[in-house]
């Protein structure tokens, strides 16, 4: 297991330095931020990024994300031209020493909560899934918490229409063609996939979600067997949907795991949720089970503390502050050092 950050290049408020001194920390998880989705990347531009990582003695060797254009999604006669230019973002991303690259394959839209700066009795804030909030969302005039900026009312109506009529049969086929048109791509760069599970893990808007369950997996790992296909494993995405056996889904794929994400969720009713800190006792996500299910079905990936709450009166990007991030790495390096030692002593 390699401990990783997410960080979001120069422009984020949390210095390198910073997450240096995490202990165990090994390197960051970025991406080339200011660049359209479906353009190649300016390879000085990742060059830089690696540069100030190596100067501040931490990895760069996870990439999160690089953005599947929409055109590959709708499988759009454009695709191609689009695909070619993800293949030479992996070869480059290769040459920089990238080794696994995060991405998802949700339509329009990425993660979904209602509630940006859900209150906890204890003055921290984290994110929060209401079912009543989502219903009460206004579908013709869509407004999100995160994503107000991503598309303008025009833009996201016109891509809603693109979208119409779109199956989850067709959605995975367009998945596979993807998958199969990259493989070549991820084999001479040496980078295995991760795709990001649905979050949550259920149709939203009408929109079909292909990534967030055991079937959905076994069908992808059936049609794709390469061994560049691989998977995030996502607590917060994968456990928003109470019918997955996250520490089950965790032994069965361990070794398709490239990178995990452990976050922890807390269910206040069959529907609504908040996240939480890491820890097994503040959740319904067992991320001991599920550290313990990685560990000993052979999980050799990358792995980040995702989330946790907004904590000692930070005022970060929400789920992405340093102090609930660096005591859950803390408390992940600890369960995986007791797991690991555990099963040595086994053997
Ligand atoms: C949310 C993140 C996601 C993730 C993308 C990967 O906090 O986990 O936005 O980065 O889905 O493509």
């Amino acid at each position: 297991m390699k401990l990783t950050f997410r960080w979001y290049g120069e422009g984020d408020c949390i210095p390198l330095s910073y997450i240096k001194q995490i202990q165990g920390m090994t390197g960051v998880v970025t991406a080339v931020y200011d660049t359209p989705v479906g353009e190649v990347w300016d390879v000085k531009k990742l060059l830089r990024l690696k540069e100030l990582c190596s100067a501040a003695g931490l990895e760069m060797e996870v990439i999160e994300s690089i953005p599947v254009h929409e055109d590959i999604k709708l499988g759009a006669p454009t695709r191609d031209k689009y695909i070619e230019a993800y293949k030479q973002n992996i070869l480059n991303c290769g040459k920089v020493g990238v080794k696994c690259v995060c991405y998802n394959f949700m339509p329009v839209f990425d993660w979904f909560r209602t509630n940006l700066y859900y209150k906890h009795a204890d003055g921290s804030t984290s994110l929060s899934y209401s079912e009543e909030d989502f219903n009460k969302l206004d579908k013709k005039n869509l407004r999100l918490p995160g994503w107000d900026e991503s598309y303008s009312k025009e833009e996201l109506d016109a891509l809603l229409q693109k979208y119409e009529g779109m199956t989850h049969e067709k959605l995975f086929e367009n998945l596979v063609y993807f998958l199969k048109a990259i493989m070549p791509a991820c084999e001479e760069a040496g980078v295995n996939m991760a795709i990001h599970p649905d979050d949550p893990p259920w149709d939203i808007f009408g929109l079909p979600r292909i990534v967030g369950c055991e079937a959905d997996y076994d069908r992808l790992f059936a049609a794709v067997p390469d061994k560049h296909n691989g998977i995030t494993f996502c607590t917060g995405s994968l456990g928003a949907g109470r019918f997955n056996d996250l520490p089950k889904m965790a032994a069965k794929y361990a070794s398709r795991v490239y990178f995990a994400h452990l976050r922890q969720l807390k269910f206040v009713n069959e529907t609504d949720f908040y996240e939480n800190g890491h820890q097994t006792a503040e959740g319904n996500v067992d991320i001991y089970a599920i550290v313990k299910a990685l560990v000993e079905n052979g999980f050799d990936g990358y792995l980040r503390p995702d989330h946790g709450r907004n904590i000692w009166g930070e005022d970060a990007k929400p789920g992405y502050g340093l102090f609930d991030r660096a005591l859950g790495g803390a408390y992940l390096t600890g369960l995986f050092e007791a797991v690991e030692k555990d099963l040595a002593a086994k053997k």
